[in-house]
């Protein structure tokens, strides 16, 4: 017997709510973590680390400043007025699902609302209701780096545990009005970027903190009780609902095969990645965090039930992004290094880079499915695989880009490898399914849909949407359920 692609198999696309959406003050909505995220030539585009650090005086600077020129989060790709048309591109390549998220401050402006916005719901009734009469599930991530500024300002984030209950009153208020119609959910975005990230994910702001490590775990730990209790009472709503944890997938080689070079990529892949699905998939924590606490000087602080809580709301299906693979070592000395978004990984001589130094490694993806399934034995889903370029648009208003054609099929095809090992995966959404605003550098130049957007890095362009030549390959990849590739 072999093992195939299910017929069902959930082949789409993902966006988020804060690169997409736009209409950053309309109707209401409150200001997120994300629309103070700045894009500035001062900045090296390709150097992350300029864009990770937030400080007080930057989100200030921010707040005083009303346009959405430098701060592109805001302008998104305007999915918010335009999300029929987007959707209905999606559909007709033959989407089987649409991820996207919900904007926490869109529902909830400052977080600490008594009552939702019922203006805000109507517009997610309608996304959802155009995904279903379109033909596709839709695939709710809660919450993607755009939690209310306000809740920054007043608690340091989810370093403060009042945070919990202001998630939950967001979560529960999207299960019971989309519970029936949403079957698929994804409790928080890449839970581990916080590691590297800490404010987009967090929100914790290192000035405001006086120990910033301890602060950036705690938060963590609140987020993995939040998202627990999240899990809980989705299934109160509708048993039938499926509520996955999710990490960014940061899978990591030694730089040889010297035993502490072996030895180190363990312990980073337990620090980057088990961590966080170990305490959502096996509800408690690892023995090897006490260790790493211990000589980090950190002490959690954990309410009297939060192990139980953690022990019995275990997620339902393991969800993750995958982009590429990284190379750690013992002693980092010598070795040519190469940016890799959040993480800094040493250079992989085996494998060719994106542009921005993201070393593409498409058996890396049936690495990372095997070892997953291994650990776990839980439904994977991969909701997020792409390749972020820049794409030329002709005269004749095309794109030709074979190279995120050959990215995708090549990870498809290992994707395919995984399930013939055995792997159970329910779907895969390629970021992005349209061209959208970069996450880690606010750059619209950086694009990884299979729909062109007229729109450059500073707000400029027509916003018309052009079909690249991928949209009709990856049309025909789902009309065949990959046979071709
Ligand atoms: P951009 C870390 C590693 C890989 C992907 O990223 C990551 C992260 C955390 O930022 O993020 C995801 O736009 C994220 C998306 C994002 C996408 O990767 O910086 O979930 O929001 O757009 C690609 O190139």
């Amino acid at each position: 017997m072999e093992y195939k692609l299910p017929k069902d198999f959930l082949w789409g696309g993902a966006i988020a709510a804060c690169q997409a959406e736009g209409a950053y003050d309309e109707r209401g909505r409150g200001l997120s973590v994300s629309d103070v995220a700045i894009f500035s030539t001062a900045i090296d585009r390709k150097n992350l680390e300029a864009h990770r650090s937030m400080t007080t005086e930057k989100i200030t600077a921010a707040m005083n400043y009303n346009g959405t020129d430098i701060y592109p989060k805001r302008h998104g790709i305007d999915f918010f007025n335009r999300y029929k048309e987007d959707i209905a591109l999606c559909a007709e390549m033959g989407f089987k699902v649409f991820r996207f998220s919900i904007a926490w401050s869109r529902v909830f402006p400052t977080g600490e609302e008594a009552a939702a916005s019922e203006d805000s719901l109507e517009f997610y009734d309608n996304v959802i209701n155009e995904i279903v009469k379109q033909g596709m599930q839709p695939l709710v991530t809660i919450s993607h780096f755009e939690m209310p500024l306000a809740l920054v300002n007043k608690y340091n984030g989810w370093a403060d545990r009042r945070l919990i209950d202001y998630y939950i009153r967001f979560a529960e208020t999207l299960f019971v009005r989309y519970g029936q119609k949403v079957k698929y959910w994804i409790t928080f975005n890449e839970i581990n970027a916080g590691r590297f990230s800490t404010f987009k994910s967090t929100g914790v702001v290192e000035d405001k903190s006086e120990n910033f490590q301890q602060d950036c775990y705690q938060a963590v730990h609140h987020q993995f009780i939040a998202a627990a209790l999240a899990t809980k009472i989705c299934h109160t709503h509708n048993p039938d609902n499926q509520v996955g944890c999710m990490i960014a997938r940061f899978t990591t080689y030694p730089a040889t095969s010297h035993p502490d070079d072996v030895m180190k990529m363990h312990i980073d892949e337990q620090l980057d990645n088990y961590f966080y699905t170990d305490v959502m998939i096996k509800g408690k924590y690892p023995r090897y965090m006490t260790r790493y606490f211990q000589k980090e000087n950190i002490n959690l602080v954990f309410a009297d039930n939060d192990l139980e809580i953690l022990k019995n709301n275990t997620a339902d299906f393991l969800a993750f992004s995958y982009y590429m693979s990284m190379v750690t070592a013992a002693h980092q000395g010598g070795l040519e290094e190469t940016e890799s978004n959040l993480k800094r990984s040493i250079k992989n001589p085996f494998l060719e880079s994106s542009e921005w130094g993201w070393q593409i490694d498409p058996v890396g993806l049936r690495y990372s499915l095997n070892t997953f399934y291994d650990r776990y034995e839980i439904p994977l889903f991969i909701v997020e695989n792409g390749l972020g370029a820049e794409d030329i648009l002709t005269e004749d208003n095309k794109v030709h880009d074979t190279y995120r054609i050959d990215y995708l099929s090549r990870h498809i095809e290992q994707m395919l490898e995984a399930v013939k090992d055995g792997v159970e995966i329910l779907g895969y959404t390629t970021w992005s399914s349209i061209d959208i605003v970069s996450s880690g550098t606010s750059e619209m130049s950086k694009r990884y849909g299979f729909i062109y957007v007229d729109l450059d890095d500073f707000g400029k362009g027509s916003l018309n949407r052009y079909k690249k030549d991928s949209y009709d390959w990856y049309k025909n990849v789902i009309a065949t359920n990959a046979a071709e590739l």
